[in-house]
């Protein structure tokens, strides 16, 4: 596949990371945020709900049309070769994969990114000043999305065992951003298998050039 895909949405987007890191594995070339139509579109540009109904990214402009939601990107991505699968063959382990991506952009999405990273990135407090109780409210749901995932990879190498699959590059992006605000290393390092985890992924190429 010569001709690069295109994919719309910022490269800080949590979910652009996700199908960018899939682009590296497959080794897929790839733009990211490319101009449609001469602009290089932004959150909230009625354009992107040309693309997708909720006018979220990312979204996939391929030769053949566009497709959205990353998890059906990825399942597109990991169809156009054989290089490191992140699905795998058979019918019921590729079921768990597509269940542990779905907890994790609906459930773990919600509680990391959504309710705590959110409100550093873009807070809403006086002066624009981050509203530390907000922090505290999402902190609960952030123990618990770490307890679960510290659960699953406590004795596997991924989230679906020992093989990187899509499940892990949804998750990814969203641990890295965590682990990198002020107080998100030390919540991480609570959790030694989330911790262990994180620095087994960060070691890969694709995930090095993408985070
Ligand atoms: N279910 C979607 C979620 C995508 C999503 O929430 N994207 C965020 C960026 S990380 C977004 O577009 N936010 C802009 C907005 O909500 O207006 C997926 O899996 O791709």
């Amino acid at each position: 596949m010569d001709t690069p895909v295109k994919i719309v949405g910022p490269a800080f987007s949590t979910f652009v990371r996700s199908v960018l890191i899939a682009c590296e594995e497959k080794g897929i070339p790839y733009e990211v945020n490319p101009e449609v139509n001469g602009k290089k579109l932004s959150f909230g540009d009625k354009e992107l709900f040309d693309f997708h109904p909720y006018g979220k990214v990312p979204v996939l402009i391929t030769e053949f049309g566009n497709i959205s939601e990353t998890s059906s990107i990825i399942r597109y991505l990991d169809s156009l070769n054989d290089d490191n699968k992140l699905y795998p063959a058979d019918a019921f382990d590729k079921a768990l994969v597509d269940q542990w991506s779905a907890l994790i952009s609906v459930y773990i999405d919600q509680a990391i990114v959504r309710n705590l990273l959110l409100e550093y990135a873009f807070p809403k407090g006086e002066n624009g000043s981050v509203r530390m109780d907000k922090i505290q409210e999402a902190l609960p749901g952030v123990l618990k999305a770490l307890g679960i995932v510290n659960k699953q990879v406590e004795g596997a190498a991924f989230i679906c065992g020992e093989q990187l699959s899509a499940a892990d590059l949804v998750l990814i992006p969203m641990l890295d951003y965590l682990q990198k605000t002020p107080d998100g290393a030390g919540l991480v390092e609570g959790y030694p298998a989330v911790s262990g985890y994180l620095s087994r992924v960060r070691e890969r190429v694709s995930v090095r050039k993408v985070l």
